[in-house]
């Protein structure tokens, strides 16, 4: 059985992609990877603690557990990535150039690395954003995002990597708080909502941008990584989009479920990063290439979102 690495197991997609990736592929086949590793022993499969930016501590684990498959999700995200950009180029440059190149000096390796929206900027169409556009973000994080396309692209051309990676929009999950991210509040706002019945936007309410819902964003990584090589034109970077919608929208869909609901909106500096991004995003070529399909839109993630962390509110978990 193929071995499977995943860096930056414990942030927000990689918790829930190494939980469907173990019951896949088997717990025992995926070695999850952090800089910091949890707390509790809840994690059922190997764990190591890896730190992208040591190229060593990167290549030694792959040969020790014959890792054949790396998704490697490590990274600093874009509002956090403003207050820290030294940080963020060392991390989300330097550890994909690591990956890339242990894949590289191990060799038969095929590598997953999630590109984002934020590789747009002001210049880029805004609506249905198209597959290959404009590229010129404002931010570091989108700046590390374009970057490491253009070198998955040149280690695919110049050295035979596989490196696949799609450009996420926002991802709304309950499993994993997201962190240091544009598009977090499209996900406290279910927390806030449960817990306070209100909430206060870092955004305009009619602030819009492109979401996901962690099923579809799993779905995504699972199935570009097992689609046909010789079936992809692009290879990294796919757009992918499964619905956008505004501040006000999500806090609409929301009230629908919880009448009292009542939210206020404070933009804060996120707003300028929001406003660089697309509102929507043309993700034609990554149905076409290898069957991108999404399956939720606002109102059945709302509902799913407000039915899981209910029951997790009961669990008292
Ligand atoms: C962020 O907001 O920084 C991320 C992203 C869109 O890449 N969620």
């Amino acid at each position: 059985m193929t071995r499977i690495l995943v860096t930056g197991a414990f942030g927000q997609i990689g918790t829930e992609l190494t939980q469907a990736l173990r019951s896949r592929y088997g717990a025992e086949n995926v070695v999850a990877s952090g800089r910091h590793l949890p707390g509790d022993d809840t994690v059922a499969g190997p764990v190591e603690k890896v730190d992208v930016t040591d190229s060593e501590a990167i290549v030694d684990t792959i040969r020790n557990y014959d890792v054949r498959v790396i998704y490697h999700l490590a990274a600093i995200l874009s509002a956090r990535g403003e207050q820290d950009p030294q940080s963020t180029w060392k991390i989300n440059m330097g550890g994909l150039k690591n990956v890339l190149e242990a894949a590289r000096e191990v060799g038969g390796c095929r590598v997953f690395w999630p590109s984002s929206i934020a590789v747009f900027g002001p210049e880029t169409p805004a609506d249905q954003t198209p597959q290959d556009t404009v590229m010129r973000p404002t931010t570091i994080y989108g700046i590390t995002k374009v970057a490491g396309e253009l070198l998955g692209d040149y280690y695919f051309h110049r050295y035979g990597v596989d490196v696949r990676g799609v450009r996420y929009p926002g991802v709304i999950s309950s499993g994993s708080p997201p962190g240091g991210g544009t598009t977090d509040y499209a996900v406290d706002i279910f927390y806030e909502a449960l817990r306070h019945g209100r909430y206060t936007a870092f955004v305009r309410e009619d602030c819009v941008l492109p979401m996901v819902y962690m099923p579809d964003c799993i779905d995504a990584a699972i199935k570009l990584m097992e689609a046909d090589l010789s079936s992809l034109n692009h290879h990294n970077g796919f757009n992918l989009a499964a619905m956008s919608f505004s501040a006000g929208q999500l806090a609409a869909e929301i009230k629908k479920h919880l009448p009292g609901f009542v939210c206020h909106y404070e933009p804060d500096e996120r707003q300028a990063i929001a406003d660089s991004w697309p509102r929507s995003i043309d993700d034609s070529v990554a149905r076409r290439e290898w069957g991108w399909q999404p399956q939720y839109d606002l109102a059945r993630m709302t509902a799913d979102m407000l039915d899981t962390l209910r029951e997790r509110q009961q669990a008292g978990r």
